[in-house]
């Protein structure tokens, strides 16, 4: 469909949702790599979502699993004296007080109010915005940790399980549909190389020696709203993925992307690294926000997990590369092949600062005293 069919589409679709009235303008909104995001201007301002069923197989367990964890906080922010209606998201009703749209194609869409007065950012540009995200997520995992975690369908199987994850990218070699391998021999080497990456954490959780936790599972600082005027992070958005998970993971995604020099699909290598100063502050922030709630083991793997979660990324940007850009978003030829090279610098990167990495997590915890 090309671009203007599908704002009109979008146009259409958010009219079949009840508090929408008069639309002022629609366009297409965010960076998100995933769902198709538009920003619907009127009396009041919405954000439209057509969810991506290639990748959300299920939309409505999606949405049973949104709809549970926000009416949870939303009781939780209420009762601390919070503000509800901003510091979670809120699932608008289409005409048939359903939480989705489904279209005539088939397509499942969905809407929210725009957290007003809030920016989220692609890069850290001030250090305290990091730290707040840190805060944020980590307070987000701890109100959900009484959450009935039974009741979380999976909305992505094995989302972060590395080791399938490194299963899948052999056989996308193995299969090489678009005929890249040849283009990429060292990057595939790379992950090769590095299989145990991919093994830690499963193994750990599978031996017991780390808790399954509610997490978020996607914790890109673009996933979290910074309110403009206090500069505190006030809500975490895109909830796609919030399931059964690891604590590390959490910390870890938000450091390979947040605590990198340089934008996740910078093709200049150079300016990518893993910068150490950001990493305490997130490392600050992130055992804050878990107030004391994290094992001692959790602590000690955190560097691991950003680690882990870089691998991760850097290896499903390269199946995609190799499957032809079926999964992700992208806006230039090669660009998950950027995205993959990212991240094996910050791989590489961290390796080379592994001590300065765990020397940081412990002085920050022996400062605070967080650890169980
Ligand atoms: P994706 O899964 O594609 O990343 P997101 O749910 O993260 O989709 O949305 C993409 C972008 O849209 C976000 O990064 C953010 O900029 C914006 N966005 C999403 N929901 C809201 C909201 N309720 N209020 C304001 N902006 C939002
Ligand atoms: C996707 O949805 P978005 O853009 O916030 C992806 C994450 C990746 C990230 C890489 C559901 O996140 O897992 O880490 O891109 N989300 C899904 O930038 O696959
Ligand atoms: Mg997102």
């Amino acid at each position: 469909m090309e671009e203007k069919q599908k704002l009109e589409r979008a146009r259409q679709v958010a009219q079949q949702f009840e508090q929408v009235g008069v639309i002022k303008s629609i366009q297409p909104y965010g960076n998100g790599h995933i769902n198709d995001t538009f920003l619907v201007e009127g009396e009041k301002n919405f954000i439209l979502q057509r969810m991506n069923q290639s990748i959300f197989l299920k939309p409505e367990e999606v949405m049973e699993n949104i709809l549970g964890v926000t009416s949870f906080l939303k009781k939780k922010i209420a009762s601390a004296g919070g503000d509800e209606m901003r510091e979670t998201l809120t699932v608008l009703p289409d005409r048939e007080q359903k939480p989705f749209y489904l279209d005539e194609d088939g397509e499942y869409w969905r809407m929210y109010y725009v957290i007003e007065d809030a920016i989220c950012y692609d890069q850290v540009e001030k250090d305290e915005d990091f730290y707040e995200s840190a805060l944020a997520f980590g307070k987000f995992q701890q109100l959900l940790a009484d959450y009935p975690a039974k009741t979380l369908h999976e909305t992505i199987p094995g989302f972060h399980d590395t080791k399938a994850r490194y299963e899948v990218f052999l056989q996308a070699v193995e299969e090489d549909v678009c005929g890249r391998a040849k283009n990429v021999e060292e990057e595939i080497e790379f992950f090769r190389a590095r299989k145990e990456t991919a093994c830690v954490l499963g193994d750990m959780l599978a031996e017991g020696k780390m808790p399954l936790r509610v997490t978020h599972n996607d914790t890109k600082l673009n996933n979290i709203m910074v309110d403009k005027k206090t500069g505190k992070a006030i809500c975490v958005i895109d909830l796609d993925t919030v399931m059964p998970g690891l604590a590390v993971n959490d910390f870890g995604d938000s450091i390979r992307f947040g605590a990198s020099t340089a934008a996740e699909d910078e093709q200049d290598l150079s300016k990518v690294s893993c910068d150490l100063r950001l990493f305490r502050i997130y490392t600050e922030g992130f055992l804050e926000g878990c107030d004391g709630n994290l094992t001692d083991t959790e602590i000690a793997m955190l560097p691991m997990g950003a680690k882990v979660m870089t691998y991760e990324n850097g290896m499903r940007f390269l199946t995609d590369y190799l499957k032809g850009d079926v999964y992700f978003k992208i806006h230039r030829e090669n660009h998950n092949l950027d995205r993959c090279r990212t991240q094996m610098k910050l791989v590489a990167d961290m390796e080379e600062k592994w001590e300065e990495l765990e020397e940081i997590v412990r002085s920050v915890n022996g400062q605070n005293g967080h650890n169980r």
